[in-house]
């Protein structure tokens, strides 16, 4: 029985040029470059990276109101570089990626991030006086929100008999809290949240909040608790409409997503402390990987995590060694020792780089 051929969605011109399949495949390195280069020749991104990077950008669709967001950005920085005192400014990035099948997308790969790291840290970081700006995933956990019920409008607030809105009595206190320390640091200046959907998005709007947070030097503090996509269909290859299932099984090739670590310590960010963050399922690979990340992307730190424990227990990974972090109960939670021992990095960092 004959099956009908495979929907492929790479343009047989792109598909031979030799820089595409070095661009989907990047193991396919030019002789002059090996993979150990890329591990090793830390002070500068390797040429392999540098070139998926630009084709990355290149060929990304333009970003809507990247003008606004980056008016927003100088503003917030500029607001907390002119207070007495050098305000320290984290970008806490949050949620999954998605990652389009079609431009005009009706499908998409998307992951299991609920965004609950990203905003319960960020609480953290604006209660240790850090300004934060969140990059989240829209739709995904925001700050203050942790002790909302799922459906907070239908369910923290009625209706009386004179039709106005009112909080259910059982609500009040987290409603309470939620408006006051979310408008504290907004109004305050302290916190500014960019939204994102798309993988395209995503590295978009980091590249411009590491652009605009060099002003900061030292600082600066990325933390990257977003879970973001390793593959991806380029823009130039991927279908304009809606795929059609008449035309059978569908093949479809994802390129890797350009190491952006590398990019982000080497050259979008190159003097303010970094945090990535490794999460595996299989523990036994999980310290090893997390190893190397902080090796081959000079982080200054690695937060491991598992995916079934990775609200109880945490590990930190720096060049000093390992330290397990826990919560210290079931009503607490793991981002307030963590985010306490990574202020304190920070703060070493800091004093030894302006030393
Ligand atoms: C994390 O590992 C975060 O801790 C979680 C948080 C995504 C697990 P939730 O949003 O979960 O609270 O539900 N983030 C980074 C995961 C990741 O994609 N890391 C990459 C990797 O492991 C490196 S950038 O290869």
């Amino acid at each position: 029985m004959t099956r009908p051929a495979p929907t492929s969605f790479i343009f047989p011109q792109i598909l031979n040029s030799p820089d595409f399949l070095r661009y989907l495949n990047p193991k396919s390195q030019p002789s002059s470059i090996s993979s150990m280069d890329a591990v090793n020749s830390l002070d500068v991104v390797d040429e392999t990276t540098s070139f998926q990077v630009k084709s990355f950008f290149e060929s990304a669709p333009l970003l809507k109101d990247a003008d606004s967001i980056s008016g927003k950005l100088t503003q917030f920085i500029h607001q907390n570089f002119s207070l007495p005192g050098p305000r320290r400014v984290v970008c806490v990035t949050s949620g999954g990626t998605t990652v389009p099948l079609e431009q005009r997308c009706v499908r998409y790969i998307d992951n299991f991030s609920s965004g609950h790291r990203g905003a319960t840290s960020t609480e953290y970081f604006l209660k240790s006086g850090y300004s934060v700006i969140f990059l989240y995933r829209r739709g995904t956990c925001q700050p203050y929100c942790r002790s909302l019920p799922d459906d907070p409008l239908l369910e923290c607030f009625k209706l009386t008999s004179d039709s106005s809105i009112q909080v259910h009595e059982s609500h009040a206190e987290a409603v309470k809290s939620a408006i006051s320390g979310h408008h504290d640091a907004v109004s305050g200046g302290y916190l500014l949240k960019l939204p994102f959907t798309t993988i395209f998005e995503y590295l978009q709007i980091l590249r411009l909040i590491a652009t605009s947070m060099k002003i900061l030097g030292p600082n600066a503090m990325f933390y990257l608790a977003a879970a973001v996509s390793d593959f991806y269909v380029p823009w130039e290859s991927m279908a304009v409409h809606k795929i059609q299932s008449a035309s059978g099984p569908l093949d479809m090739r994802l390129a890797q997503v350009p190491k952006m670590l590398a990019v982000l310590r080497k050259e979008w960010a190159p003097t303010a402390f970094c945090v990535s963050f490794k999460l595996e399922t299989d523990k036994d690979i999980l310290l090893e990987k997390a190893d190397n990340a902080l090796k081959k992307y000079q982080m200054h730190a690695v937060v491991a995590n598992e995916l079934s424990t990775r609200k109880e227990v945490v590990i930190l990974v720096t060049k000093c060694g390992k330290v397990s972090v826990y919560r210290e109960n079931d009503q607490s939670v793991v981002e307030s020792p963590l985010i306490k021992l990574l202020v304190e990095k920070h703060s070493t960092y800091i004093r030894d780089t302006n030393a």
